[in-house]
């Protein structure tokens, strides 16, 4: 038994893990990290993926099986490298596997893979997804059907870059010094039918203060950086992210699934390591959170191993917080 809090598997490092139950099974969908020994920076230089492997499990708290390689990035016609957090969805027996990885110029996008079977392998399309940039994908499909693509993160994910519309390489990173000025938001859009683009343009989805008001750029411990993710109960929506520079996992509610969100509160505490990335899914009427964190390197930010807990939701949607 694997048991929860520990990491999932030991044979490789994994990050950001992606949690769907797929034919009454758990996939993971991960990061897979490169035991490379290399500085940290601010861009997130350190994080060289090249490849994704799928674990899955029985069910929560059983053993967890590497289903082997999905997609390597050299199968995947306009990346260069950066493999970085994915997700997966199913639409009518088909398994997609979404990926950020960098293009031939750096610039970061989102590609689209295909598979038969929930662990891949996956058939890469040969561009990435018109319209796409930055990083992050999470996918959610609604009780009607439609499906939501969620993603984006500041910093080493470049979302700053697109806050023109055009895409400007000079663009600093958001800071808290920019003060009571809104934060970047993710971005939400609607997929296409056959899962493989978007129907319309990537939109902001918003995340308000209890106030009705854009939460700030100062507001570090609520802000968003990266990791967003959507699970739906008793008919609410809930965005959960990542705050990066203050390591917190949080979450925010709304009532359409393109927003606006309120913020909520805390779902995690930080994790050993810098980056904070999870999921959260429901299996057998209780949820669980997918997380990682850097136990398995001893605190290497860029070697990280995936877990699993349970999570405490209430019948009105509030998520207890919970230490790592
Ligand atoms: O794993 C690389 C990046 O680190 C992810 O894309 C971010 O969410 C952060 O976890």
């Amino acid at each position: 038994m694997s048991g929860f809090r520990k990491p999932l598997v030991r044979h490789i490092f994994t990050a950001d893990p992606s949690a769907h139950v797929f034919a009454g099974k758990i996939y993971i969908y991960p990061s897979h990290d490169v035991d490379l020994d290399v500085p940290d920076d601010d861009d997130g230089d350190q994080y060289q993926m090249t490849d994704y492997h799928v674990l899955s499990m029985e069910r929560p708290g059983a053993e967890c099986v590497d289903c082997g390689e999905a997609l390597h990035v050299k199968d995947v016609p306009w990346a260069s490298r950066q493999m970085w957090a994915p997700d997966a969805a199913c639409k009518n027996g088909l398994y997609y596997l979404y990926f950020p990885a960098k293009d031939k110029e750096g610039v970061f996008r989102i590609g689209v893979a295909v598979s038969e079977n929930p662990a891949g392998p996956f058939r890469p399309e040969p561009g990435y997804i018109p319209g796409s940039f930055s990083i992050d994908p999470a996918v959610f499909t609604d009780g009607d059907g439609r499906s939501y693509m969620y993603f984006g993160g500041i910093w080493g994910g470049q979302l700053e870059r697109w806050q023109s519309g055009v895409y400007d390489p000079a663009a600093p990173h958001q800071q808290g010094s920019l003060g009571d000025a809104p934060a970047i938001t993710p971005m939400v859009a609607e997929m296409s039918d056959d899962m493989l683009g978007f129907k319309s343009s990537p939109r902001q989805a918003d995340i308000l203060d209890e106030h009705g008001r854009p939460l700030t750029c100062a507001d570090e411990d609520r802000r968003y950086f990266e990791g967003p993710w959507m699970h739906k109960h008793n008919g609410k929506y809930y965005l959960s992210y990542s705050t990066g520079t203050t390591h917190y996992l949080v979450y925010a509610e709304g009532d359409s699934p393109l927003g606006p969100f309120t913020y909520k509160g805390r779902i995690l505490e930080p994790v050993l390591g810098w980056t904070s990335h999870h999921s959260i899914v429901e299996f057998e009427g209780k949820w669980y959170l997918f997380y990682h964190d850097s136990e398995l390197s001893g605190g290497v930010s860029h070697k990280r191993c995936v877990k699993h807990m349970e999570l405490d939701i209430a019948p009105d949607g509030t998520i207890a917080t919970q230490t790592p």
